[in-house]
């Protein structure tokens, strides 16, 4: 019985960084959810068809009524099986697991990332290949091309479909299978880590706290911390998922994770804190009063990842985004390994695992992961600082004291100026842009500009080349500033400013990276007019 209904194209489904996100109410109008997905499985036909796909999301409002249709899409799309999670929830990295374990020819995430949840918040879309990763540039493109001249989709009649109840059934001819959506990644992770050893920490009486936002981490986290892992209970927070992430906004940083943030820096706090995002990709890691910086935290792992069993043999290399600072490179240096700069965005990273160029691999913004599986893996990485906690016996603070020690520090922050008014913040990089080549020479805070450039990528597997990747201005002495607009964000535009700056001195290692970095950040604000051309004169959030 399957029907055959007439549609018109609508023009704004292009995927941004991390798949197609917007607000609920668009993807509420008719047709809006059902043309993206039919634009997908029609850019797919023969990979799709007769083929499994693994469904689920973050639970956010809308997860649910929009599993009901995709599940009646893809038994009319001649999908042979779809394994979906329990209640429709399924972390991205789980996702990612759940994909290359199955065999499976790709899976669906419903999911919005760290964008706010509700009838009044955001939903996405992410379409992941067979490797487990993220849908690449060509394929994006194609499903956008398709989008755009969609004129008809299929799908079954409405039909409530029960996702609760752990059970195998068919769906007219495609087989629906609901599976917990944790076993199996909990399983994967006590593979990789040495759980023994991080038990005896607890065991000792060591004290975390992770906060899981009210959003996808939660049944994950109790389970890998709580049962497996001997943690008391109470040590994972805000740990159901709700529709709305509580009204928050779950996006774990120093601003929005601002709770867990202040019992680490309370006097009797625990000894390591971190948080995820709503889809579980991102991680926040906190000492005592202390905060680890995404791009040192992916140096650290590279620097240690022997301690952990599944990278025991050593790392075959490291890949970052390019607004990353330069943490990284040094310890490939030291390692005798690659480390590759790619644009922002995991997809970017799959060819360079999948050719085995890499091992490990992580962004700025909370995100770092490794060959496990194709996305960036948010439990996975606390799960690397715990192990190395267990196995260093030092507290937070001094691991990453004493790498800086080692390595030099990379004093870094990002300031990211939200909702702007999106010509004003365009108009800022084009103008920004055609200054790039009178740069190169002048100085600002005591640095000459070395070069200045609007980043490009070739892919060194495939060969695709990808621009406007962001601004950046070099400075002799491995300063750096970089300029971006956000392709998340569905509010205005976002203006992310990057700010990094070595320093091997080591009374400069205990100072903080605000002050440390104040020249360059009002260097940052001159060059680009930020406070002139948007109206602010402070970030929104801080990193
Ligand atoms: C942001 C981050 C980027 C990350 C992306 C998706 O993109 O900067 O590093 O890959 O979010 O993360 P943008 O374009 O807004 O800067 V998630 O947790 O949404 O999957
Ligand atoms: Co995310």
């Amino acid at each position: 019985m399957i029907q055959t209904i007439s549609t018109r194209p609508f023009s704004d489904q292009r995927p941004g960084t991390s798949g197609l996100r917007k607000p609920v109410s668009v993807f509420q109008q008719p047709h809006y959810l059902e043309n993206f997905i039919q634009s997908v499985f029609d850019s797919l036909a023969d990979e799709v068809k007769g083929a499994t796909l693994v469904l689920g999301g973050d639970g956010r409002y809308y997860n649910r009524e929009a599993i009901q249709i995709i599940l009646r899409m893809a038994a009319a799309n001649g999908i042979s099986r779809v394994v979906v999670g329990q209640g429709g929830l399924f972390s991205t990295p789980a996702v990612s697991a759940a994909i290359r374990e199955r065999g499976a020819a790709g899976g669906i995430i419903l999911s919005a990332s760290h964008n706010p949840g509700g009838p009044d918040g955001d939903f996405g879309i992410k379409y992941n290949i067979h490797n487990g990763g993220p849908a690449p540039e060509p394929l994006t493109e194609r499903i956008y091309e398709r989008s755009k001249k969609i004129d008809r989709y299929f799908i079954l009649p409405p039909t409530p479909i029960d996702i609760d109840t752990q059970r195998t059934f068919q769906l007219e001819t495609m087989t629906v299978e609901v599976i917990d959506p944790v076993t199996g990644y909990a399983a994967l992770m006590q593979r990789l880590f040495d759980f023994d050893r991080i038990r005896e920490l607890f065991a000792s009486g060591f004290r975390m706290r992770f906060d899981a936002m009210h959003a996808i981490t939660g049944p994950y986290a109790k389970v890998i911390f709580e049962k497996l892992l001997g943690a008391p209970a109470g040590t994972v927070i805000n740990g159901t998922p709700l529709p709305d992430f509580g009204g928050g906004h779950p996006d774990p940083n120093l601003t929005y994770a601002a709770e867990l943030v202040k019992m680490l820096n309370s006097p009797d706090g625990p000894d390591f804190g971190a948080a995820s995002d709503g889809d579980g990709d991102r991680n926040m890691i906190l000492g005592r009063n202390f905060f680890v910086n995404p791009s040192d935290s992916l140096a650290i792992l590279a620097a240690n990842a022997t301690c952990v069993p599944a990278y025991r043999e050593g790392i075959v290399g490291i890949a970052r985004s390019m607004p990353t600072s330069r943490a990284a490179d040094r310890v490939a240096q030291a390692l005798g390994v690659q480390c590759y700069e790619t644009p922002t965005g995991w997809k970017f990273f799959g060819n360079l695992l999948d050719a085995e160029r890499i091992t490990l691999c992580g962004e700025e913004s909370f995100g770092t992961g490794s060959n496990h599986v194709r996305e960036k893996d948010g439990l996975w990485a606390v799960l690397f600082w715990l192990n190395l906690l267990a196995v260093r016996a030092q507290s937070v603070e001094n691991i990453v004291r004493d790498h800086w020690h080692r390595y030099g520090r990379d004093v870094y922050t990002r300031h990211d100026y939200e909702g702007l008014d999106s010509e004003a913040a365009s108009a800022l990089m084009d103008a920004l842009r055609q200054k790039l080549p009178e740069l190169p020479g002048t100085k600002h805070a005591g640095m000459v500009v070395s070069a200045a450039d609007d980043f490009a990528y070739v892919d060194p597997i495939d060969g695709g080349r990808t621009e406007h990747q962001g601004l950046r201005i070099l400075f002799a002495d491995e300063a750096r500033i970089v300029y971006r607009l956000s392709g998340t964000g569905t509010k205005g535009a976002t203006l992310r400013v990057y700010i990094e700056q070595r320093e091997t001195a080591p009374e400069k290692m205990e100072t903080d990276a605000q002050i440390l970095l104040r020249p360059l950040i009002e260097t940052a604000d001159i060059l680009a007019g930020i406070r002139e051309r948007t109206g602010r004169d402070h970030p929104d959030v801080i990193t």
